[in-house]
């Protein structure tokens, strides 16, 4: 079957429906559109499945399963899964109140890309709902294919939260292509655009996901945040390199090579064999000469006093040299106190196989972090937290594909899901720059990957 004789027989057995009919929302719409009753018609949904899955057939290599938004999609899903044999997801609607309360069932991974099907799509909310939780769970999405677009927002939605619209059918089309069959009348077309111009869904405020750099330094109330949001507009660079090197000089020489393409230097300093107070001056210089922001990745998370002391004290006197620290929100506010000058980066969630940072934990994270914009500058996590744009996303967990974990507990993803399909702002990569047999070229290409994916997202909202 054809769109046109696909849209004749949705007709037909009243999916598609014209008179006056009362929506959710209070509106009353000309067109009334429940694809429910496919299920009724096998040879049509089996009709419908294929032409969607033709809407991304030249692109199949990007996605690795297929889930539709519950409940209508579903029987489309398995259509899809069984003819293409590709693995289908399941994203519940409430999760489990005994056993695992998974939320997507099936087998999937970190490396997971999920094609997302929904039947039809007016302001895309619920879209966005079953895409969420797949990136709860790390699956990536960024296809989403519905049968009817009804042409009242979704497409803007759905955009500005990184994701591409595909449709089999928009609604003016299907009414063009009724008109000409003698279906329906001239005045029933006119009415139904008419309303379709009229009443568009608004797209929920997502879009400050997807400011510039440039824009959310102005937004920005932290000295380090501007300034980092500042040297990432002007060099052109999300990459921050992990130089979890024992040596002080290979970590010199390293920072000294691959400064032209990073914003920040993580360290964990108290790795370092021989590590000086005069290393960190001269990393300081090659920070000044490259423009980057020092980190230290210490973690802090004790009490206020305990963390004071480890800020200021010690062999590393890390307040001295650092223009950030990682730290904990597990210990509460007062971990915030003791911080004075240094900017702050809250852990909020890991990229750790079986790590305990659920995603309430990450959320009360956030809200720490944004209740003390003074503080932190941003948070570490897997995904978008923030609704503060002056504030940053720290990701780890970084390789350019190939790599899914370190046998160590490690899971990584690539730069284009981190920044791409989770909404994250900066992508800290270690060991897949400088264990590289050439590192400035590894470093290169995750600067060139990271900052692409970056400008795709801020021209596609
Ligand atoms: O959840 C986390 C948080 C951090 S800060 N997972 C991480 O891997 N990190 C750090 O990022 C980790 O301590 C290491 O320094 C870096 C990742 O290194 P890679 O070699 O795996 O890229």
């Amino acid at each position: 079957m054809d769109k046109l004789q696909v849209t004749k027989e949705l007709f037909r057995i009243g999916a598609i429906k014209f008179g006056s009919f009362q929506l959710k929302s209070g509106i009353t719409s000309p067109i009334y559109c429940d694809l429910r009753v496919l299920f009724s018609y096998p040879q049509l949904l089996a009709s419908v499945s294929e032409l969607m899955w033709q809407c991304v057939g030249d692109i199949t290599g990007e996605f690795s399963h297929v889930c539709g938004v519950p409940y209508t999609a579903l029987p489309i899903a398995t259509c899809v899964s069984v003819k293409h044999d590709i693995p289908m997801l399941l994203r519940r609607k409430e999760a489990k109140s005994y056993g695992t309360k998974r939320m997507v069932e099936g087998v999937y991974d970190s490396g997971s890309r999920c094609v997302v099907l929904e039947d039809v799509v007016t302001s895309g909310s619920s879209v966005l709902e079953t895409v969420s939780s797949l990136q709860d769970v790390g699956v990536a999405v960024k296809h989403v294919v519905a049968i009817v677009d009804r042409e009242q927002g979704a497409e803007l939605t759905l955009t500005n939260a990184g994701l591409m619209l595909h449709s089999v059918l928009k609604l003016s089309e299907m009414v063009d292509m009724l008109e000409a069959e003698q279906l329906i009348t001239t005045d029933t077309t006119q009415m139904v655009k008419q309303f379709l111009s009229t009443s568009q869904v608004p797209s929920k405020p997502q879009s400050v996901q997807f400011e510039s750099y440039l824009t959310r330094c102005d937004l920005a109330t932290h000295p380090i945040a501007k300034k980092l949001f500042h040297l990432m507009h002007h060099k052109q660079t999300n990459l921050a390199l992990s130089a979890d090197l024992v040596d002080s000089r290979a970590i010199l020489e390293l920072a000294d090579q691959v400064g032209p393409h990073i914003c920040v230097l993580k360290l964990h300093s108290d790795i370092i064999k021989d590590f000086s107070i005069v290393f960190t001056q001269q990393l300081k210089q090659l920070a000044e000469k490259h423009n980057f922001l020092l980190m230290e990745d210490r973690k802090f998370a004790d009490i206020g006093n305990t963390c004071k002391l480890q800020l200021e004290g010690g062999t590393h006197r890390i307040a001295e040299w650092a223009d950030m620290v990682t730290a904990h929100a597990l210990p509460g506010r007062s971990i915030l106190d003791v911080m004075t000058n240094t900017g702050v980066v809250l852990v909020g969630e890991m990229s750790s196989e079986g790590n305990l940072t659920t995603l309430e934990y990450a959320q009360a994270t956030a809200e720490m972090a944004e209740q003390h914009p003074n503080k932190v500058v941003g948070v570490v996590s897997q995904r978008k937290l923030l609704k503060n744009t002056g504030q940053l996303h720290f990701t780890p967990g970084v390789r350019l594909s190939g790599v899914s974990s370190d046998g160590k507990g490690q899971q990584y993803r690539t730069p284009d899901h981190v920044i791409g399909s989770c909404g994250s702002d900066i992508i800290i990569v270690g060991r897949g720059i400088y264990e590289a047999t050439d590192p400035v070229k590894a470093a290169i290409q995750y600067h060139t990957e990271g900052y692409k994916v970056y400008l795709h997202r801020i021209n596609a909202s």
